[in-house]
């Protein structure tokens, strides 16, 4: 069967809402993984559709070339295969201009940064790329170095609170305060669910499209982006394409991050104990529902401040309606990754925040207790479960996990009625596993 490039894109019902190539490069996206090609990518591709303008994307792959290749073998086309329990609407993209691998060509993706035609920089690095010595950080500083004070906006899309905050501390950090003339950090709140890509995508790409797509991500058909509006040069016009433009992101940020991340991350670590595969059978374990709707009303509800206009107890059910999507095959253990780099926004805030209210939230405790048993490395049943995280090894060293400054907010470890919580769970996890501990819920 024939690959999907430009010359078989004639062919195919599905075609790009723009013609690929026709719109100069406007934008550098740092981070190539199957979250950035289901969301910014469609998002500019629209507003690009809708409002014009050279933004087309050059996309730079940090370290592996496991998406770079098939894309550039498919002159940068690609899908996005939404799905519901139904059906699969396929969505061919082709709004990137050029791909690059900041490993393997430095010079190349400083050179694209220093254009001056490139106004705005999108980055999803992950959480843990927030340091001043990580490699695509540094290569990001010797581009800003290079443009001469042509103005730029660095947009953050990683699930981190305040993240053009982060963003520009780090950079301050290395240029100077007088880079902020020239340069924008707006914050911006990011959610689609877009699981990895697996044989599973690609087939399913191959049999909606009619040719092989080695590149396709599949995603659910929910899709948010709210930004603050900070571009000191021009920017596409993604409001036509559904972007929220306020000057209150942290309000959404707090709530995306509390309760869609840290329900995600609860359903992670609770169902990887249990042996559920994946984020949708976790939730249709024994008891999890309740024990979700429970966690989401009495610890995470009473720390948000809703943005404007929107019910609080709809978000909450419409997040558990998203994870039940049975489509989507997100694994647990995906979602369970780098916990450490997680943690903090997602759970340990709501946590800090109840305690300092003087209540026990003991939902939110009985997740950590998950995670701190996720980390001793066997689900309930005794399977071996991996620990990919970037301070595994100072995990598996701690003698006491609370201890840990670089994760746990001061007064973690200090706090007897917390760590009795945490004990109980603890023991409750180890006699009975998640489903009995859940069943002996109220
Ligand atoms: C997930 C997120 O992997 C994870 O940690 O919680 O990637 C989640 O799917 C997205 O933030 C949804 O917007």
């Amino acid at each position: 069967m024939e690959r999907l490039s430009r010359r078989t894109l004639d062919g195919l019902d599905h075609r790009p809402a723009i013609r690929p190539g026709d719109a100069g490069v406007g934008v550098v996206h740092l981070g190539l993984g199957a979250f950035h090609r289901a969301h910014q990518a469609v998002f500019t591709e629209d507003a690009i559709a809708k409002g014009g303008g050279d933004w087309a994307i050059a996309a730079v792959a940090p370290s592996s070339r496991s998406v770079l290749d098939p894309l550039i073998e498919q002159d940068l086309l690609y899908s996005v295969l939404t799905l519901d329990a139904e059906r699969v609407r396929p969505r061919v993209l082709g709004v990137h201009a050029a791909a690059l691998h900041a490993a393997g060509d430095p010079a190349g993706v400083e050179a694209r940064l220093a254009d001056p035609a490139v106004r705005v920089v999108t980055l999803t690095v992950t959480e843990k790329a927030y340091s001043r010595d990580s490699a695509i950080f540094r290569l990001l500083v010797r581009g800003l170095r290079a443009r001469g004070g042509a103005p730029v906006a660095l947009l953050s899309c990683d699930n981190l609170p305040s993240n053009g905050r982060r963003l520009r501390e780090l950079v301050v950090a290395e240029l100077g305060e007088s880079i902020v003339e020239s340069v924008g950090f707006p914050c911006s709140m990011v959610d689609r669910i877009v699981p990895a890509s697996t044989e599973g995508t690609y087939a399913m790409a191959q049999a909606a499209l009619g040719v092989v797509d080695r590149a396709a991500v599949a995603a659910e058909p929910f899709s948010q982006w709210v930004i603050e509006d900070d571009f000191p040069a021009d920017r596409p016009a993604w409001e036509l394409a559904g972007a929220i433009f306020t000057d209150d992101v942290a309000s959404w940020e707090r709530l995306k991050l509390r309760m869609l991340n840290g329900v995600h991350s609860a359903l992670a670590y609770l169902g990887a104990l249990a042996g559920a595969p994946t984020i949708d059978r976790a939730l249709a374990l024994p008891g999890m529902r309740a024990a979700m709707e429970s966690f989401i009303r009495t610890d995470i509800a009473p720390t948000l401040r809703p943005p404007e206009g929107l019910s609080i107890q709809r978000y909450g059910e419409s997040v558990l309606e998203r994870f039940s999507n049975p489509a989507l095959r997100h694994r647990t253990l995906q979602v369970a990754m780098d916990g450490t780099q997680k943690l903090p926004q997602r759970l340990l805030g709501t946590i800090a925040d109840r305690r300092a209210a003087g209540a026990t939230p003991r939902y939110a405790a009985l997740v950590l207790a998950a995670w701190m048993r996720f980390v001793r490395g066997r689900a309930d049943d005794g399977t071996p479960l991996p620990l990919d995280d970037p301070l595994a090894d100072r995990l598996r060293a701690a003698p006491s996990l609370l201890e840990l400054d670089a994760v746990f907010p001061p007064g973690f470890a200090d706090d007897a009625e917390l760590r009795a919580e945490l004990d109980e769970w603890g023991k409750a996890l180890q006699r009975h596993g998640v489903v009995g501990t859940l069943g002996a819920l109220p």
